[in-house]
């Protein structure tokens, strides 16, 4: 089983759209194992982000992230990582498939909504940036066997 690391971003935080974000996620079969409300600092930014350092949009990026709470999550299930860059649609909302949050609610990159680790090695990074290891919570849910083959 896949872990993955969501941020519901501050625009969307701002609009309203958690529990959105957050149905959309759940209702595909992914089990929250880890969930909180935080305002990024600049520095837990800049490592998140570290591998945009240098280009044109990093600065805006950093300011965009850390400029109000954001709800951060971790979630499993099988191929977790692709099911939920898929959910999100493409980077840029204004070429994401229409369904895809990002195209429901989205309209430029710079307030694209959510985040979704890209690989398993972000994954594991991003997780552990976010979340204490007792945070993230192992457990089964009795309709797993309904959504897990
Ligand atoms: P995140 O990391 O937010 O899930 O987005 P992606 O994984 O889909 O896309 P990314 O890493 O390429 O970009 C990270 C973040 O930077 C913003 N961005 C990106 C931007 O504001 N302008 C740009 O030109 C690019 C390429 C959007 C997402």
């Amino acid at each position: 089983m896949e872990r993955t690391l969501v941020i519901v971003k501050p625009d969307a935080v701002q609009r309203g759209l958690v529990g959105e974000v957050i149905v959309r996620l759940e209702r595909r079969g992914l089990r929250i194992v880890a969930l909180k409300l935080i305002q990024m600092t600049a520095r837990l930014a800049e490592r998140h982000y570290a591998i945009h350092k240098g280009k044109p949009f990093y600065e805006g990026l950093v300011q965009y992230i850390t400029s109000g709470p954001v709800v951060v999550m971790a979630l499993e299930g099988a191929r977790a990582i692709e099911v939920v860059r898929k959910t999100m649609g493409a980077t840029n909302p204004a070429e994401a498939a229409p369904g895809t949050i990002r195209a429901d609610f989205g309209l430029e990159i710079g307030r694209n909504l959510v985040h979704g680790s890209d690989g398993p090695d972000t994954a594991a990074f991003e997780l552990a940036l976010f979340f204490a290891e007792e945070e993230i919570l192992g457990y089964s849910r009795d309709t797993d066997r309904w959504i897990f083959e």
